[in-house]
């Protein structure tokens, strides 16, 4: 049945929050005919990633999906049958009055991060009272096991990733001013926080015996690779050489050209919630900057992941694996060997994340188990 849904998202900071809320609100609408309106309270940020949104209209619809911003509430305003709460983020006081004059309870959902932690399936759809307000809301937890919410996962996104042919990826590499495949290249895409050992990597990059293209969003890393290359700007679009190594500058892309950047690139350097996701469809090997918490609270959530993700892999595999993973996110400092030894297990690496992704798609996607949950409810 087609339902009225508001989505509501705060940008903290980067970009994983949105990413995933424009994702959900766009396989609503695209996958299963919903009407969704998004309400975020940092179009500017959001714009960096749907270059559509125009940042100064704080009402407007972009591919079907309204976009508000939440400064524009009306005092009047209609709730929506459906309303998710993304990242705990608190709803403004005058929806939750509106919430209250509806005769039937909405569904009111908390979308949590995505946590491969063995707790997320206990904790999966458990009601929370409002402690003061006659009110339900349920927490919804992503998760790549059976007893979550699942992952976010467009219904056509195989065939999508299927049609991406060599013709293709030209195409698009070219239409995005990247440099074009070299016969023997290693290309990777680069994503990640500040604290991850991006100088050490270049240095282990120059030396190798291969020619390498390291694509890097314009930012704080591809500012330090810049600077450690002497090169005084790290304009978009620059090239900077060094021995076998090319890096590419890049302007920050649309966020389903970023997923056909994954889908070019032999290695993924990702981070946070959703590009994480993402470098798992696009099935080329990656390496997760997790995003770091208070108390290192992070680390058992890199090491629950890693032990799904190794279960099925021959042990020295899963040891390169897990060993890069570890240094990436500064555990043990990186270097030359054990880059080599996880460069060794790409192929292996490769044909495990086809398997991985068969196993992912045995549950069902995020935005259908919305979708079931809320029809169960209204
Ligand atoms: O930006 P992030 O670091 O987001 C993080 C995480 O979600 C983290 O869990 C959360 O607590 C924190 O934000 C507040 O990384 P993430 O999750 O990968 O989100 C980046 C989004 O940006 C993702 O949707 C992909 C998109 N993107 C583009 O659209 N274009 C680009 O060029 C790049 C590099 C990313």
């Amino acid at each position: 049945m087609q339902r009225r849904w508001d989505i509501f998202c705060t940008i903290i900071d980067n970009f994983g929050d949105i990413g995933v809320c424009w994702r959900l609100a766009r396989q609503l609408t695209q996958d299963h005919h919903q009407t969704v309106r998004l309400w975020v309270d940092d179009l500017a940020s959001f714009s960096c990633i749907a270059p559509d949104v125009n940042p100064e209209i704080q009402r407007q619809v972009v591919q079907g999906i309204e976009i508000c911003h939440w400064q524009c509430m009306p005092a009047e305003i209609m709730p929506a049958e459906v309303v998710i709460e993304a990242f705990a983020c608190e709803l403004p006081d005058v929806y939750v009055a509106a919430l209250l004059q509806r005769k039937k309870q909405p569904v009111w959902i908390n979308l949590e991060y995505l946590s491969a932690e063995p707790w997320v399936t206990q904790c999966h759809g458990l009601p929370s009272p409002h402690p003061s307000l006659p009110l339900i809301k349920t927490f919804f937890f992503p998760g790549f096991v059976q007893g979550t919410g699942g992952l976010l996962r467009e219904k056509n996104l195989i065939a999508q990733r299927s049609a991406f042919s060599t013709i293709a990826e030209c195409e698009f590499l070219q239409r995005k001013g990247l440099l074009a495949r070299k016969p023997g290249e290693i290309r990777i895409s680069l994503f990640c926080y500040d604290t991850a050992p991006v100088t050490k990597l270049i240095r282990i990059l120059f030396e190798s015996s291969k020619p390498v293209l390291l694509i890097v969003p314009e930012g704080s890393a591809a500012g330090s690779i810049a600077s450690l290359l002497n090169n005084s700007s790290s304009q978009t679009g620059k090239l900077i050489q060094h021995g076998q190594l090319t890096v590419q500058i890049i302007p920050f892309m649309e966020q389903t050209d970023y997923d056909r950047l994954l889908w070019s690139c032999d290695f993924n350097f990702v981070r946070g919630e959703d590009s994480f996701v993402r470098a798992q469809w696009a099935g080329s090997p990656f390496i997760w900057n997790i995003y770091p918490q208070a108390e290192g609270a992070h680390w058992k959530k890199l090491d629950a992941f890693l032990d799904l993700y190794t279960a099925n892999m021959p042990e020295d595999m899963a040891d390169a694996v897990r060993e890069i993973g570890a240094c990436w996110n500064g555990k043990y400092e990186i270097n030359s060997a054990i880059w080599l030894n996880f460069l060794f297990f790409r192929e292996s690496i490769t044909q495990h994340n086809k398997s991985w992704v068969r196993q992912l798609f045995e549950q069902v996607d995020l935005a259908s188990s919305l979708v079931k949950f809320a029809e169960n409810r209204l």
